[in-house]
């Protein structure tokens, strides 16, 4: 199961009265609704609230598993390409930094290393050297961790610790070529975080370093704007590091350097953290990293979060990536994957690493349905059935286990 039927986004939806009724399509009576409504503000857990930091986000739109860890509803992703800036997933490995780090932006610094002239600049000065936009999926690399039987410890994420989000900086390349290129054979791309660590810790066991192979350079940008604002500090203002196709926690935020290394960063995060390792094994820097994202998708509409379906026509939606791929083709099924049929890619195409949105025309009888999608990149890796069981409940990209359970009356 993949939603409970008195989750909080239903007992909102029942609780909206007629107007959120008849947005989703459901002509109930107003007494039904209110019965409703009073069964599940009963049963329904109460919502933890959104941390000071992210006080701005939808609160209808996403659950707060914790004030480091938030995630977007499967029924909040809509219909257009873009996740907006109010329902983006949050994660964070540490207390983000103090809120005074966003009043004069154009002051932040980034020390720039292991090229031929290394030199720091100021957020102004990377402003004047050049300027791009892209769009990429940004996904945590524990999403779809609460599908892991073993329950492995961290966020029990289901599908919304990802969204599809666009960001304008400068591309490393650009920068780097300025800069007279990598200064010799150095294999990683290493990104450090600028939170401020606690006194009288090993800053190895806290800080957020991350090193990637150097290749991940080409596309890689320091971004200043998400979704055509000014970076907040919940997503890692004033500056952030995004390396597309990779996993969320190689996309540093509030970078402090960006530094060309021989080999990977020494902290724990990037030697233990973030490891696929077998099950019975303890993580460690014999495990392969996780980097770069496998082709993945999820149906986000209809019947996500417990909302109503009614028996005939239905539009199937959802969203689809390849990782470092672009998507070729997506098909649903809606008998848990006995069968399934071609949908059509729509929207935008916004380039490899963005997600395309796909939808499939069905007759929906009344019962219980599973709905499930697949998608196929264009170099034919097609995403896969089964999760690949590891220890900690990485990259999970199982259709299997992003299938959504639905019942239409
Ligand atoms: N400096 C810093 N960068 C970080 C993190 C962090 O804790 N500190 N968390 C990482 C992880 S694990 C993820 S999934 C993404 C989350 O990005 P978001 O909060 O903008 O959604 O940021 C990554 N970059
Ligand atoms: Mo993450």
């Amino acid at each position: 199961m993949n939603t409970t039927p008195l989750d909080p986004a239903r007992r909102r939806l029942l609780a909206g009265g007629a107007g959120a009724l008849a947005a989703a399509g459901l002509g109930a009576a107003p007494g039904l609704a209110r019965a409703s409504e009073a069964a599940a503000k009963e049963a329904a857990p109460a919502a933890k609230p959104l941390p000071a930091y992210a006080a701005w986000k939808d609160a209808d739109s996403v659950i707060v598993h914790s004030a480091n860890t938030i995630e977007t509803r499967r029924g909040a992703f809509g219909d257009g390409v873009i996740t907006p800036s109010r329902e983006l997933y949050v994660r964070n490995n540490l207390p983000p930094p103090d809120a005074s780090i966003l009043d004069d932006r154009d002051a932040w610094t980034v020390e720039i290393q292991g090229v031929k002239n290394p030199r720091s600049f100021t957020l102004a000065e990377l402003k004047t050297l050049g300027v791009e936009t892209m769009a990429t999926v940004l996904q945590c690399s524990g999403n779809g961790r609460g599908f892991f039987p073993h329950k492995p410890s961290g966020t029990q994420w289901q599908v919304g610790a990802a969204g599809c989000v666009l960001w304008t900086g400068i591309p490393v390349r650009a920068l780097v070529e300025q800069l007279g290129g990598v200064d010799g054979d150095l294999k990683y791309m290493t990104g450090t975080g600028g939170e401020k660590l606690p006194e009288g810790l090993d800053p190895k066991t806290l800080m957020v370093e991350r090193s990637v192979p150097r290749e991940a350079m080409q596309d890689a940008m320091l971004a200043w704007e998400m979704n055509n604002e000014p970076l907040s500090l919940a997503h890692g203002g004033p500056l952030r590091l995004i390396v597309p196709g990779y996993t969320g926690v190689n996309n540093v935020k509030y970078i402090k350097r960006l530094a060309f290394t021989a080999d990977q960063s020494p902290v724990k995060i990037q030697q233990t953290s973030y490891r696929i390792a077998p099950l019975d094994a303890k993580p460690g820097p014999e495990h392969p990293s996780a980097w770069a994202m496998t082709p993945k998708s999820w149906i986000t509409a209809p019947g996500a979060d417990g909302e109503p379906v009614k028996a005939g026509r239905a539009l199937v939606r959802g969203v689809a990536f390849g990782g470092m791929h672009a998507v070729k083709r997506v098909d649903v099924s809606v008998d848990g994957g006995k069968t399934w049929k071609q949908a059509a890619l729509v929207g935008p195409d916004l380039g490899k690493y963005a997600w395309r949105q796909f939808a499939l025309a069905v007759e929906l009888p009344a019962g219980q349905h599973t709905l499930a999608s697949r998608v196929e990149d264009s170099e034919g890796n097609v995403q896969v059935e089964n999760r690949e069981e590891n220890a900690r409940g990485y990259l999970n990209s199982s259709w299997r286990d992003h299938a959504l359970q639905i019942t239409v009356s």
